[in-house]
């Protein structure tokens, strides 16, 4: 089966490397828009057609039986549209709020994610539904995002930095012991976050997403007796500079390797 992981930029590549790592046999395709990155700061119009017309790009070239939007940001505006454009199965990352409240001993939660993201009713709501008897701090940076992009590049995240975009919480009176982490970029920065909050345990929907994927696959693929996919996988972006060309040699820890 052929598997297509979107997001706007390199955090992606944290669920993709669950996915792969659950269902090494499955061809991938990892397209990512960095022309348009980060989608943190666009409208909901914007990246419901973005979102739309690059996936679409890509199907043109590529055949896909699964699509993942690896992205929270562009999960909770753009699934209902994609689902209604492709026949193919979609699945999206949301913050794991629901983990998070089975989790917190002091009732207190902590979601990290895009400005975007901690915007939308989607989140709202799940936090009502899933998290009412919690206290559920919300955080929105633009920039961690960032962040992990160029530690991905090989940048040293600054921790002064950090501890500065942290301060909200810092300051709290109680400081949430669960941390969502609502950005799929955020998975690349957890060390430099744990440092920060040494006693805090930080969630993400990676697992949970492989998890999901690997069972749909499954029932149409008896995906134990599949032979290894021999093809390479293939990385799609929609920008093409000096940083992508680092990104791609990058990219060849995660057996992505062909641009
Ligand atoms: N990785 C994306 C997310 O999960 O929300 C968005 C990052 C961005 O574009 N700022």
């Amino acid at each position: 089966p052929s598997v297509l992981v979107f997001d706007s930029g390199i955090g992606g590549l944290s669920v993709y490397h669950e996915i792969y790592n659950k269902m090494p046999n499955a061809h991938y395709i990892y397209a990512f828009d960095n022309e348009m990155f980060p989608y943190g700061d666009k409208s909901p119009e914007f990246l419901i057609n973005r979102v739309d017309s690059v996936i679409d790009a890509v199907t043109q070239f590529y055949s896909i039986d699964l699509a993942v939007i690896a992205c929270n940001t562009a999960s909770t505006i753009c699934l209902p549209s994609l689902r209604s454009k492709f026949s193919f199965p979609i699945i999206g990352v949301v913050p794991a709020i629901k983990p998070a409240s089975l989790l917190t001993k002091n009732k207190c939660i902590g979601l990290l994610a895009t400005k975007a993201t901690i915007e939308r009713t989607y989140v709202t709501d799940l936090i009502q539904q899933f998290a009412e008897n919690c206290i559920v701090k919300l955080l929105g940076l633009s920039e961690l995002a960032l962040i992990a992009e160029n530690k991905l590049q090989g940048i040293t995240v600054d921790i002064q930095q950090l501890k500065e975009l942290m301060q909200p919480w810092l300051r709290l009176p109680i400081i949430p012991d669960t941390i969502v982490l609502g950005c799929t970029h955020y998975p690349f920065i957890k060390k430099e976050l744990q440092m920060i909050f040494p006693q805090a345990t930080f969630i993400d929907s990676g697992h949970a997403i492989a998890a999901r994927v690997y069972n749909l696959l499954n029932d149409k693929y008896d995906l134990k007796q599949l032979p290894p996919f021999m093809t390479e996988n293939i990385v799609v972006s929609t920008y093409y500079d000096q940083s992508v060309e680092k990104l791609i040699k990058k990219l060849s820890d995660y057996n992505l390797n062909k641009y």
